[in-house]
C-alpha cells in the first residue's frame, strides 16, 4: 500500500502556498529534502541558486519588486552562516524574507558532538538579522509559527524571518494538520489626533517639503496627492524612487548632505517624512546633520524607528498608505500651485554643481539604458555608475530601483538581485548595473540565471580595480594596496557560463545590445571598460 504520510517537510510546502508563495530559492542537502518531497504537489517554482548567498539576495530582489516575501530553503550550518550576509542586507533596507532551514535533531541541538553542518546555535548566530529566528520543537507549532512570519512581512516592518527544523521535526508526521493560512491582522491605521495634527501644520505652512522613503513604496499614489495638494517639492531617498513620476516637476533630486537639499530642509516651515530612516549612507558622499525650518513630522509602520536618529514634532506609527490616505483627507481642499515646481527646480539645477565628473558618462549610460529598456526594474551594486545614477534617477515606478550602494552595502548583492527582479516582474526588462570588482563576488549567479532562463542586461563597469576604495585610499594618502584586481575576461567567462556577452564599442551597438538582452532567455553581459572608446563616448 502507498504510504500517504504527509511529513513536516511536505506539509510546510504546503502551508507556503496557501500564504501566495510561487517561488523558492534553494540549495538542497541531505538535511533538507524532505521539503523537497513535498514540491511537486505544488504549483512552487523552485530557483537553484550556486551559493545560498545568492539564494538570499535573489530572493531579496524578488521581495523589492513584488513586495511579498522572498522564500528561501537552506541547509543547516554552512548554508546559514552563507545566507547571514543577505539577511543582513534584507535586515537594513526592511524587506521581507522568509528563511527555512533544517537543524540538527532535538535530543542533539547544541551539544557539539561533531555531527554534520553543526553549529552551537543557529537561532544565536541569525538572531541579530532576523525579525525572529524559531526553533520548530513540534509539527503542531507550524500553523501558528508561519501565521507570525508573515504577519511581519504583511502587517510590521518587513524583515527577514528564519525558521529552522530539526531533523527528527522535518519528517514527523503532520496530516493533521491544516494547510490553510491564517487571516492576518491589517496593518494599523494612524491615530486619527495625531493626522489631525500634521494637517493642522502642514496647511499652515508656507513652504513644505516631503521626503519620502522606501516604506513609503506602497503609498505613492497618496504621497503625490499630498504633494500635489500642499503644493511641496518631494524628495525620495533611493529605495523610494519612483513614488512620484519621472519628471515630475516637484521631484527634487541629489542627496540630503548636499548644499542644496540641506538648505531646503532649512528653509522649509514643515517637513513630512514618510517611510524613511534618514539613513546616513545615502548621505554621499559624507552624512550632515539635517536641521529643519519648522515641524518635522515622521510616520513609520515601526514606532521605534520614528525615534531614531532623528526626533519628531509629530510622531506617526502607522502604515504610509493608509496614513497618508488620511492625512490627505484631513488636508481638506488644495491650496493654488505656488512655488512647488519652482522650488524643486532649483533644486536639481544647483545639484548639478555638486555633481563629479564621473556622473556625466553614468547619467549618459543611464539615458541609454532607459532608452532602450523603458520601465526596466534596475539593480545596483556598489559601484561608480550606482553611485553616480543614484544622484539623479527617476524610477519609472516605485519598487523599481535598488542597490548595495548603500546600508548594508554588501559587494555582489547586484548580479542575483537583478535576477530576483526578473522574476518577480517577469514582464519588464531587468538591468544590473555592477563593478567588476562586485561582479567577482556573485559572478557563479550567472550559471543559475541560464539554468533558470532569467533575462537580465548585465552591465559591468570594468575599472580593473575596487575603484571606490583605490580613490578613498588616494585622497587619504595611504598606499593603494589590495586595490588593483586582476579581472577575468568577462565576455569569455560569461559565454562559458552560458549567457550572451559582448563589449560594445559604441553608443549605438551599447544600445542595441541593451535593447535584445530583453528578448532573449538568459543574462546578456556588458562589459565597458573605463577608458575604452565606449567610456569616452559616453562622457563626451
Ligand atoms: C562584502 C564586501 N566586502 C568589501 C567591501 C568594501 N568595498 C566597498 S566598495 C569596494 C570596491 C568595489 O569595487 P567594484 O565593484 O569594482 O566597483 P568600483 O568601486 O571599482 O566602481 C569595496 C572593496 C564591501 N562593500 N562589501
Amino acid at each position: 500500500m502507498a504510504d500517504t504520510r504527509l511529513t513536516t517537510g511536505e506539509y510546510l510546502v504546503r502551508l507556503l502556498e496557501s500564504y501566495g508563495v510561487e517561488l523558492i530559492f534553494g540549495i538542497p542537502g541531505v538535511h533538507t529534502v524532505e521539503l523537497y518531497r513535498g514540491l511537486p504537489a505544488t504549483n512552487i517554482r523552485h530557483i537553484t541558486p550556486r551559493h545560498e548567498q545568492g539564494a538570499g539576495f535573489m530572493a531579496d530582489g524578488y521581495a523589492r519588486v513584488t513586495g511579498k516575501p522572498g522564500v528561501c530553503f537552506i541547509v543547516t550550518g554552512p548554508g546559514m552562516t552563507n545566507i547571514a550576509t543577505a539577511m543582513g542586507q534584507a535586515y537594513a533596507d526592511s524587506v521581507p524574507m522568509l528563511v527555512i532551514s533544517a537543524v540538527n535533531s532535538r535530543g542533539e541541538l547544541a551539544m557539539g558532538q561533531g555531527r554534520l553542518h553543526e553549529l552551537p546555535s543557529q537561532r544565536n548566530l541569525v538572531s541579530g538579522v532576523a525579525a525572529f529566528s524559531h526553533t520548530l520543537l513540534d509539527p503542531a507549532q507550524l500553523p501558528e509559527v508561519m501565521a507570525r512570519a508573515f504577519t511581519v512581512f504583511n502587517s510590521a516592518r518587513p524583515r527577514p524571518v528564519h525558521i529552522e527544523i530539526p531533523l527528527d521535526v522535518i519528517v514527523a508526521e503532520a496530516q493533521h494538520l491544516s494547510a490553510d493560512a491564517w487571516p492576518l491582522p491589517g496593518r494599523a491605521a494612524a491615530d486619527p489626533a495625531a493626522i489631525e495634527k500634521a494637517a493642522a501644520i502642514l496647511k499652515a505652512a508656507k513652504r513644505p517639503m516631503i521626503v519620502a522613503g522606501g516604506g513609503a513604496a506602497d503609498a505613492a499614489a497618496e504621497i503625490a496627492a499630498i504633494a500635489e495638494k500642499l503644493d511641496a517639492p518631494v524628495f525620495m531617498t533611493i529605495n523610494g524612487r519612483g513614488i512620484l513620476k519621472p519628471g515630475d516637476p516637484r521631484t527634487m533630486t541629489g542627496n540630503l548632505s548636499m548644499p542644496p537639499l540641506l538648505e531646503e530642509l532649512a528653509a522649509s516651515d514643515a517637513v513630512l517624512a514618510i517611510g524613511t530612516e534618514f539613513g546616513e549612507t545615502e548621505m554621499y558622499p559624507e552624512p550632515k546633520a539635517l536641521t529643519f525650518g519648522g515641524p518635522l513630522i515622521r510616520i513609520d509602520i515601526d514606532p521605534a524607528q520614528i525615534v531614531t536618529g532623528l526626533r519628531a514634532d509629530v510622531p506617526i506609527a502607522a502604515d504610509a498608505k493608509l496614513a497618508a490616505a488620511s492625512l490627505n483627507a484631513a488636508l481638506g481642499d488644495a491650496r493654488p500651485a505656488g512655488e512647488g515646481a519652482a522650488r524643486a527646480k532649483a533644486v536639481r539645477e544647483k545639484v548639478a554643481a555638486f555633481l563629479w565628473p564621473a556622473c556625466r558618462t553614468h547619467g549618459r549610460l543611464m539615458e541609454v539604458i532607459t532608452r532602450a529598456l523603458p520601465d526596466a526594474t534596475v539593480a545596483g551594486d556598489q559601484t561608480e555608475p550606482v553611485y553616480a545614477v543614484n544622484q539623479f534617477y527617476q524610477a519609472p515606478q516605485p519598487r523599481s530601483f535598488f542597490n548595495s550602494s548603500t546600508g548594508y552595502g554588501t559587494l555582489g548583492y547586484g548580479l542575483p538581485a537583478a535576477f530576483g527582479a526578473k522574476l518577480g516582474a517577469p514582464n519588464r526588462p531587468s538591468v544590473c548595473l555592477i563593478g567588476d570588482g562586485g561582479l567577482q563576488f556573485s559572478v557563479q549567479e550567472l550559471a543559475s540565471a541560464v539554468e533558470a532562463g532569467i533575462a537580465t542586461a548585465v552591465v559591468i563597469w570594468n575599472n580593473a580595480s575596487y575603484g571606490e576604495i583605490k580613490a578613498f585610499m588616494a585622497e587619504r594618502d595611504i598606499p593603494q594596496i589590495g586595490v588593483d584586481i586582476f579581472t577575468p575576461d568577462f565576455v569569455g567567462l560569461a559565454k562559458a557560463l552560458g549567457c550572451e556577452a559582448s563589449r560594445p564599442a559604441s553608443l549605438a551597438e551599447l544600445e542595441s545590445e541593451l535593447a535584445a538582452s530583453a528578448k532573449r532567455k538568459v543574462p546578456t553581459v556588458i562589459e565597458i571598460q573605463a577608458g575604452s572608446p565606449l567610456a569616452a563616448a559616453l562622457t563626451a
